[in-house]
């Protein structure tokens, strides 16, 4: 059972995901990406997909032609988790 963040990790969020945004009325985190165009956001969606593979932790997201939006929050633990953390991480890391 994966636990929910404490409240000094959260308090570190901002610090450590400063591109990250608290979800209105959910304990999940959100960002939004544009980018050049389809095939940019495309091959950002894939590499984001094979990195939730990889951490077997999934995002809940949106595409639209450049822009995706994604939202961590960790269904088993009914809130944000580590897992959250390091995948948003991970995404951020992409970006170069
Ligand atoms: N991804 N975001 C997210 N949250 C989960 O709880 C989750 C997941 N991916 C896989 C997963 N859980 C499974 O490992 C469990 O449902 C068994």
């Amino acid at each position: 059972m994966v636990e929910r963040l404490d409240a000094e990790a959260r308090a570190a969020l901002a610090r450590e995901l400063p591109g990250w945004s608290p979800v209105e009325g959910r304990d999940a985190i959100a960002r939004s990406f544009r980018f050049a165009d389809f095939g940019e956001a495309w091959g950002f969606m894939a590499r984001v997909a094979l990195l939730a593979e990889k951490q077997d932790h999934h995002p809940e997201w949106f595409n639209v032609w450049n822009r995706v939006d994604i939202t961590l929050t960790t269904h088993d633990a009914g809130g944000l988790s580590a897992r959250d953390v390091a995948l948003a991480k991970a995404i951020d890391r992409l970006l170069g």
